[in-house]
C-alpha cells in the first residue's frame, strides 16, 4: 500500500464567522484562491461548505456552482462537497448540490450533540444522502463523530448499503460527541472494516496532535478553519495553507509526502482522470 498522505482541506465550514477567523473565505474568488493555496502546499481534497457572502451557512446549489467553478480555476483539487452543511437544515437542502457531481461527498453515519445543537442524522437521513451520492455516482466520505455512528457502519455495511473499500472521517473533539483522544482514534481506526481507509479531523487546539498520530499510524489528515482557527495557542492562522504545510512537514520527518493527485485517487477509488 502507498505510504502518501492524503490531506484535506476543511477551509470554509458552516459555524466559524468572519468575526472570529478575519481570513475566512467567503465569496467563490477568496475560496478560489483559498482552495489553490492548500492545494500549492499539498492538500488533495477540498472539503467544501456553502456561505452568503454576509457569512450565513447556505448548501444552496448556485452557491456551490459558483466555490466549484472558482476552485476549478484555480487548481485541479479533489472536490468533497459537505452533505451536513449546518445543523438545523434538512436533508434535501444540505443534499441539492451533489447534482453538480463532485468527486466525493460527506456522509455522516449518525445523529450527535454538537456544541448546544443537535446534528441529525437519523437513518432515513442517511439512506436519503447515501441514495443520491448513489444516484449521481459520488465516492463517499463516512463521517464518523461517536462511537454509536461505528454500530451504524457496521449496520449499513452488513445491509450490503455500504462496501469495502470505503474511506472514513473522524471527527474527534466536537463537544458533545467523541474526544480527540489517542484511545478514541485507536479505537475508531480498529473498529472499520478492513480494506477500509481513514482521515482524521481533530476539532480545535487538538487539531496538530490527532495530525501527528494519524501520519504515524498510517492514517490521513483533515485540516482547515472548519475545525481549528488558531495556529497555535493565541495566534489566530493566516490562512488554511499554514495548516497544510505544517502537516507536510511533520509528514515528511516521519518518511510519509503528501499524496498526489493520481495518488488520491488511487487511495480512495476514484477513477483515474481523464
Ligand atoms: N457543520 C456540521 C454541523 C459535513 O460537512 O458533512 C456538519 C459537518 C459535516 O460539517
Ligand atoms: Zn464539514
Amino acid at each position: 500500500m502507498s505510504d502518501a498522505l492524503l490531506i484535506t482541506v476543511a477551509g470554509v465550514g458552516a459555524e466559524v464567522m468572519r468575526e472570529q477567523q478575519p481570513h475566512l473565505p467567503l465569496l467563490p474568488e477568496e475560496v478560489g484562491e483559498e482552495y489553490g493555496r492548500a492545494f500549492d502546499a499539498g492538500a488533495t481534497i477540498g472539503h467544501v461548505h456553502g456561505r452568503k457572502p454576509d457569512g450565513r451557512p447556505t448548501q444552496d446549489l448556485e452557491t456551490f456552482r459558483a466555490y466549484s467553478t472558482a476552485i476549478r480555476a484555480r487548481c485541479p483539487i479533489l472536490q468533497q462537497f459537505s452533505t451536513g452543511g449546518a445543523v438545523g437544515m434538512g436533508v434535501e437542502e444540505r443534499i441539492e448540490a451533489l447534482v453538480l457531481k463532485p468527486d466525493m461527498a460527506t456522509l455522516t453515519l449518525g445523529t450527535c450533540n454538537f456544541g448546544e445543537d443537535i446534528f441529525e442524522n437519523s437513518l432515513p437521513t442517511v439512506r436519503t444522502v447515501l441514495e443520491r451520492i448513489r444516484k449521481y455516482g459520488i465516492v463517499p466520505e463516512l463521517e464518523i463523530f461517536d462511537d454509536g455512528m461505528l454500530g451504524t457502519a457496521d449496520f449499513l455495511f452488513a445491509k450490503g448499503l455500504l462496501s469495502s473499500p470505503a474511506h472514513f472521517d473522524f471527527v474527534l473533539g466536537v463537544p458533545g460527541a467523541a474526544a480527540a483522544t489517542p484511545e478514541n482514534l485507536l479505537h475508531f481506526a480498529r473498529s472499520i472494516p478492513s480494506g477500509c481507509t481513514w482521515t482524521v479531523a481533530g476539532i480545535g487546539r487538538r487539531q496538530t496532535a490527532m495530525a501527528t498520530l494519524a501520519i504515524a499510524m498510517g492514517g490521513h489528515v483533515r485540516v482547515g478553519f472548519e475545525d481549528n482557527i488558531f495556529y497555535r495557542k493565541g495566534e489566530l492562522a493566516d490562512s488554511n495553507a499554514r495548516f497544510v504545510e505544517r502537516v507536510v512537514r511533520i509528514a515528511r520527518e516521519v518518511g510519509r509526502e503528501p499524496a498526489t493527485l493520481a495518488e488520491a485517487r488511487q487511495i480512495l477509488h476514484l477513477p483515474a482522470a481523464a
